[in-house]
């Protein structure tokens, strides 16, 4: 079977941030397929609304399961992580796993749309994406991460943290 290159955002801003994203990583690994590449973690305030800051991430995986069932995959692992889901995006959340690129995919149904909406007008999805495939053309813009960054006008903070970070 092919291996397909996705991109995942990970976010949480409600409880220990840090553990939730290893976490999520734990569990992406474990039945999604391969971690190929995965950036810092950067403290990013929350874009959209006003509440406590995010942590974010972007991970890199090869994966042989199709863009539905992954999106299933990653619901049920936001669920064990203890998302509640709502229908307001905007609200706390332990664990937030968005797919930005499945390969050059261009999907639009009413489950999934990839790429994700918004990526090019968010920098705490730019700036750790770049770190990591600054060189990714994004298929509808037929822009590089790096180009959609410098054009970028969002300002809210983005903030690299290092390795050592823990939070109770
Ligand atoms: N996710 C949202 C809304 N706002 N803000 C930041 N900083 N990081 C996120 O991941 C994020 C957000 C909806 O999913
Ligand atoms: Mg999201
Ligand atoms: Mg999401």
């Amino acid at each position: 079977m092919n291996k397909n290159k996705v991109y995942l955002l990970l976010g949480s801003n409600l409880g220990n941030r840090i553990f939730f994203l290893n976490r999520a990583i734990e569990r992406l690994t474990e039945s999604a397929g391969d971690l190929i590449t995965k950036s810092s973690v950067y403290e990013t305030q929350s874009w959209g609304y006003d509440d406590q800051p995010y942590y974010n991430q972007v991970v890199e995986i090869a994966t042989e399961l199709q863009p539905l069932t992954l999106l299933n995959l990653i619901h049920i692992i936001e669920t064990d992580l203890g998302r509640k889901r709502t229908s307001n995006s905007y609200q706390a959340r332990t664990i937030d796993i968005d797919i930005l690129f499945y390969d050059v995919e261009v999907i639009n149904t009413t489950d999934l749309i990839v790429p994700h909406r918004f990526l090019h007008l968010r920098k705490f999805v730019l700036i750790p994406l770049s770190e990591i495939a600054g060189n990714l053309v994004h298929p509808i813009f037929n822009k590089t991460i790096n180009q959609l960054l410098e054009d970028c006008e969002d300002n809210l903070e983005v903030t690299k943290i290092g390795f050592s970070a823990s939070e109770n």
